[in-house]
């Protein structure tokens, strides 16, 4: 698929692939950290995230900023057409050997304001798999257009991210069945996922006996253009630089980094409601 074609695709499904982004050496090196990430994580910590698996943040180690400013990832993003892109925020994601599957949910916070109506996404995720990956270790599954066009889903979702879910309780939930309109999105471990914050996603679980781990980032592209209200929201939700940070990579970060106006009020940031129209729905 060449380029153009992804553009359309992240468009009109809310989802395309890059494949191949990432060289081998810098994937073991990833794995590494990864690993010890995923060691040092507190026994209650993982029983809390049942479905997601782990969440840690990628400001946890330093490591991970080669990745955030990756020049091949950087590139392909803007070969796409996905220009003057700032980092929000990302985590390493980590489903351990027979772990559930992952609640249907969407990232998108800011629907309160109009920007998250529009066909161009105000903000998009990359996922990177650390391994190769298919519906038997739990790969990456959406509904192609729900980031723009209602889907039945919508209405019947509760709040992603309540206790409950995370804690993946009643398997039994809407959440976490198989939808007759969802596509697999298997992928090589150093493909890149990029995805409209909007769209519906979910996983299926981990049947293998290996630990399963992805790096979620957010990006926000034509970052200059979004409205100030939009900017002090993701301004809101970066994660702390470690002041022990070597200063050449608190540097590279913070020329990523999404910024806002001093003052400006951010929109509040909410999961409650979707509607392509922008009306508000209650969860179900
Ligand atoms: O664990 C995965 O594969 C997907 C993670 C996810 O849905 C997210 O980061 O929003």
């Amino acid at each position: 698929m060449d380029n153009q074609n992804r553009y359309q695709q992240l468009i009109e499904n809310g989802y395309c692939v890059v494949e191949n982004v990432l060289p081998t050496e810098f994937l073991v090196r990833l794995r590494q950290i990864t690993d010890e990430l995923v060691k040092a994580m507190p026994a209650e910590e993982a029983r809390k995230r049942k479905s997601t698996g782990s969440m840690i943040p990628v400001n946890r180690h330093a490591g991970l900023v080669d990745l955030v400013d990756h020049p091949a990832a950087l590139a392909a993003l803007e070969s796409i057409g996905l220009e003057g892109i700032r980092f929000q925020s990302g985590y390493v994601i980590s489903k351990p050997p027979g772990g559930p599957p992952l609640f249907w949910h969407y990232d998108w916070g800011g629907w309160s304001h109009p920007v998250s109506f529009e066909k161009e996404p105000a903000q998009i995720f990359l996922m990177y798999y650390l391994t190769d990956t298919t519906p038997h270790n739990g790969c990456l599954r959406v509904i192609p257009g729900s980031h723009r066009h209602e889907n039945p889903l919508h209405a019947l979702l509760a709040r992603a991210h309540t206790d409950d879910l995370d804690q993946a309780n009643d398997l039994n939930r809407i959440e976490f069945q198989t939808r007759s309109d969802e596509v697999d999105v298997p992928v090589r471990a150093g493909d890149l996922v990029v995805g409209d914050s909007r769209i519906l996603h979910a996983t299926h679980a981990n049947e293998s006996s290996q630990y399963r781990t992805v790096i979620t980032l957010w990006f926000q592209p034509f970052y200059a253009d979004l409205p100030e209200s939009i900017k002090a929201y993701s301004a809101a939700r970066v994660q702390d630089i470690p002041a022990d940070w070597p200063e050449e990579t608190r540097n590279r970060l913070e020329k990523l980094l999404v910024y806002a106006q001093e003052g400006v009020e951010p929109i509040p940031f909410s999961r409650d409601y979707y509607r392509p129209d922008g009306r508000p729905i209650e969860p179900g």
